[in-house]
């Protein structure tokens, strides 16, 4: 007796089984890797965004700093908060002579290492000042450097040229792994030490 040339001895499905649990089992694999590396690729893209628009506000800020049409604000950065991870600077952006307004003339950054931040007080000195707020979270790593006209460091206010920033931002991509990306900024600071 022949088998039955219509239908599949057990043998084969068996065979075939085992073939389509192989199958699902590579399909599983790779949509769990393709999933994954989607998982990380938007949060690097997420990180990567976060981190260029928080350069974009200070690198904006920090361009205006010692702004003084008038010459007579004495705007430029402030020597007793001047660190690695503090820069206090200000401008006359509204051009009166003075630094006293609610109008971002006197602008604070500083990396708040407890909490992981890098935070900025706003109108500081002016009944509008804001308590600390955060520009971008998940800062692993941050740095003020300050070059003087020659390119060297320099930590005295009145020295200072350009402004160059490190920021690291590190932040949870799934799975217990992080992502961490950073970014420089250079600032040539056009206000500063034009009298
Ligand atoms: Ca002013
Ligand atoms: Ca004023």
């Amino acid at each position: 007796m022949g088998r039955d040339a219509r239908g599949f001895t057990l043998f084969e499905m068996v065979v075939a089984m085992a073939v389509m649990a192989i199958a699902i089992q590579a399909i599983v694999a790779v949509w769990t890797a393709y999933s994954h590396s989607y998982t990380v690729e938007s949060v690097v893209a997420d990180v990567q965004q976060s981190v260029r628009a928080a350069l974009g506000l200070i690198e904006d800020d920090i361009r205006m700093a010692g702004l003084d049409p008038t010459g007579s604000a004495a705007a430029g950065i402030d020597q007793a908060s001047l660190g690695a991870t503090n820069l206090q600077f200000t401008s006359d952006r509204n051009g009166d002579g003075d630094i006293d307004e609610a109008n971002y003339e006197r602008i604070t950054y500083f990396y708040n290492n407890a909490d992981k931040r890098l935070d900025q007080i706003l109108f500081q000195g002016t009944p509008s000042e804001t308590s600390p707020q955060a520009l971008i979270d998940n800062v692993s790593n941050f740095a003020f450097t300050y070059l003087d006209e020659d390119g060297a460091p320099t930590f005295t206010a009145d020295e200072i040229r350009t402004v160059l920033i490190t920021l690291s931002v590190r932040a949870p991509a799934g799975r217990g792994e992080t992502v961490t990306r950073t970014m420089r900024s250079r600032i040539n600071c056009r206000n500063l030490g034009g009298l």
